[in-house]
């Protein structure tokens, strides 16, 4: 009955895409407009039928896709470049795309993703919309084409190739004359969907720098969505785009609660802005399609998650910086792939122009990891009608893998597994949203075989590829090299913003808690501290740590670092720039000075908080010693 109302209805009613009949009733690809006066029950009905296009479900199977961070940041150590930098600084003599694509490949990526051009507008291919381009490099006598080299090994090794195309440009000299602009970006889009083969996701960066006072540009997102359309149909336009969604973090974390079926909506289309923040729906916000989420919308969309994030600290190489721990990887497997999520894992080359030793050991520890882990599926018959699966035996298990089948919906709302083990059916775990893959592990049981009991589901669940497994987290070993730091108990603060201040008054800053952090006064844009070390002291540099509670209220975009030997002094040394990216990835920002220096007091000076606030906070202020003098200070 219920199914009949809906289907009448929404004959009635226009819908953006075209209903289509399945085995067990209407589906909406991509999205469904709630019709007017639609009951909790018969939106929550419409929304479990919302399905992915078919290139949503093809990006969705892969799992796995490897981010390429490669550029002038590359050569400079920076995280966003200013658009200022030469050209003659792009050198990676030994390029080698061959050895990327085979690396990647054998550690079971099956698409990548090359930063064609980040924020500072330098295009790793010879475009004709700009001179800043390797044209204007010294690498391969200028004639080079990183794009190029990289389809053709994408071509050899069999894999799928995407693009990023970062739409904030600060080179471009057009950038802020939204019209002239645009008709640039399109320019470049359609070089590279037209001259590099098959391209298969399309990633639309949504950073932008400027600040209240700066440039504005106005994107033309429908016409950069029909350029896509036209010249690469079988491809996904993402972040800013409406086939795949930014998890909201950069740290590796897909959400318990993951719904690929969401009102939020893509900030591509008109009025996304008013409509996500009028539902409560910001990138970040925990909960984008539960019923009650759903019974106050007027649509759904399928647009599913995907997590981005680097093997190192940073997206771009940086000499001082490691990859992550196996462990820390194998974590991020599971909270991302593990949570209904496609994982892009960035590996940056180095200024050389190959994927470090370092890094593509530790893709491969990874990829053995994952084989080692689900290689051996322990269950012996599946019985999918009533949901109970054999094991091989009475065996160890900690660790089960379910999928929906997503091409009829998203369903599952809460979910039991149950092991029968010493003949009795005990719950092992519980979960909420399964969606393409989700991974629950437990403590080890014996069990002879599994059940799962769907508690709650929108309309019929439909569950396949049960797996369950033994698997061994690896050890936790942190091998990020270790910075010294200069202990900050002796630090004493002559100055905040120019008066004289009691010397604990910093202590939230210098206390080794970042959870807790020092708030300035507020009233002004600039701030400034000025600490007494207590002695001399040789500085290789300092770190700001954010916010770590999620928030970014007072978080400092613009430094200055000084150094002074007396206090008034500060030429001893003096730099200056920006935390870049600090908002969407909030890690410990390590500022390195050009060279040493011995100082006894610094000043640490924000010039601009991340959104103009009048106010900074300092969760933890450090300053970096230079090693030999570490082990006289410890
Ligand atoms: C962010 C950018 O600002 C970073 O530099 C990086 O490209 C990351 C993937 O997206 O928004």
């Amino acid at each position: 009955m219920k199914r009949t109302i809906i289907t009448a209805l929404t004959s009635l009613i226009l819908l953006p895409a075209a209903a289509t009949a399945g085995s067990d009733g209407d589906y909406f690809v991509k999205e469904v407009v709630f019709p007017a006066g639609a009951t909790e029950d018969m939106k929550i009905d419409m929304a479990s039928r919302v399905v992915p296009s078919p290139e949503q479900l093809a990006w969705q199977n892969l799992e796995l896709t490897a981010f390429l961070h490669f550029g002038v940041n590359t050569f400079t150590d920076r995280e966003w470049g200013d658009g200022k930098e030469n050209p003659a600084i792009f050198n990676p003599v030994l390029l080698d795309a061959g050895q990327w694509v085979k690396t990647l490949r054998d550690a079971g990526f099956k698409m990548v993703i090359l930063t064609a051009k980040h924020h500072d507008g330098f295009c790793l291919w010879p475009t004709a919309t700009t001179d800043h381009s390797v044209k204007a490099s010294p690498w391969r006598g200028g004639k080079g084409d990183v794009v190029a080299e990289l389809r053709r090994a994408c071509d050899k090794y069999g894999m799928k190739l995407g693009l990023y195309l970062s739409p904030w440009d600060r080179n471009a000299k057009a950038y802020g004359d939204s019209p002239r602009y645009n008709d640039m970006f399109v320019n470049q889009l359609t070089e590279l969907l037209s001259n590099y083969g098959k391209i298969d996701e399309v990633w639309f960066d949504g950073a932008c720098g400027e600040g209240p006072n700066g440039k504005k540009q106005v994107y033309d997102w429908a016409r950069f969505k029909k350029t896509i359309e036209r010249l690469q149909p079988d491809a996904v336009m993402a972040i800013m785009g409406d086939d795949v969604r930014w998890v909201g973090n950069e740290n590796g974390t897909g959400r318990l609660t993951e719904w690929s079926v969401t009102p939020k909506m893509p900030g591509i289309l008109p009025g996304a802005e008013e409509h996500n923040k009028k539902y409560g729906l910001d990138d970040m916000a925990s909960d984008l399609g539960s019923r009650e989420v759903i019974a106050r919308a007027d649509g759904a969309r399928w647009w599913p998650s995907e997590v981005d994030v680097s093997i190192r600290p940073g997206w771009f190489y940086h000499d001082r910086e490691q990859p992550k721990s196996l462990r820390k990887l194998a974590e991020i497997y599971l909270n991302s792939v593990g949570r209904n999520s496609v994982l892009l894992l960035n590996t940056p080359p180095d200024r050389n122009g190959l994927i470090p030793a370092a890094d593509s050991t530790r893709l491969m520890e990874l990829r053995r990891w994952i084989d080692r882990s689900f290689g051996n599926d322990l269950v012996a018959k599946a019985d999918y009608s009533t949901l109970t699966f054999t094991l091989k035996g009475d065996t160890e298990i900690n660790c089960v893998t379910i999928s929906e089948d997503i091409a009829r919906g998203q369903r599952v709302e809460r979910l039991e597994v149950e092991a029968l083990s010493d003949g009795k059916w005990k719950r092992v775990a519980r979960a909420t949203t399964i969606g393409y893959k989700r991974i629950l592990t437990f403590p080890e049981v014996k069990a002879s075989a599994i059940r799962l009991i769907v508690e709650s589901s929108r309309g019929k669940a439909n569950i396949k590829n049960v797996g369950a497994y033994l698997i061994a987290m690896p050890e936790d070993a942190d091998d990020s090299r270790p910075t010294n730091l200069y202990p900050a108990e002796n630090f004493k603060v002559v100055s905040i913003d120019g008066k004289t201040v009691a010397v604990e008054a910093l202590a939230k800053a210098f206390d080794n808690a970042p959870a807790t952090f020092w708030t300035s006064p507020s009233g002004s844009k600039t701030h400034e501290v000025v600490v007494d070390m207590g002695r001399q002291v040789p500085v290789e540099g300092f770190i700001y740590t954010p916010r770590s509670d999620g928030q970014s209220d007072g978080t400092v975009f613009k430094y200055r670092f000084a150094l002074s030997n007396d206090g008034s002094d500060w030429t001893v040394a003096d730099r200056s720039g920006e935390f870049s990216n600090i908002v969407n990835n909030p890690i410990p920002q390590r500022i390195f000075l050009d060279r040493p220096a011995t100082a006894r007091y610094f000043r640490f000076t924000s010039n601009g908080e991340v959104d103009d606030r009048d106010f900074i906070t300092i969760p933890e202020l450090s300053i970096i010693i230079t090693e030999n003098a570490a082990d006289n200070n410890r």
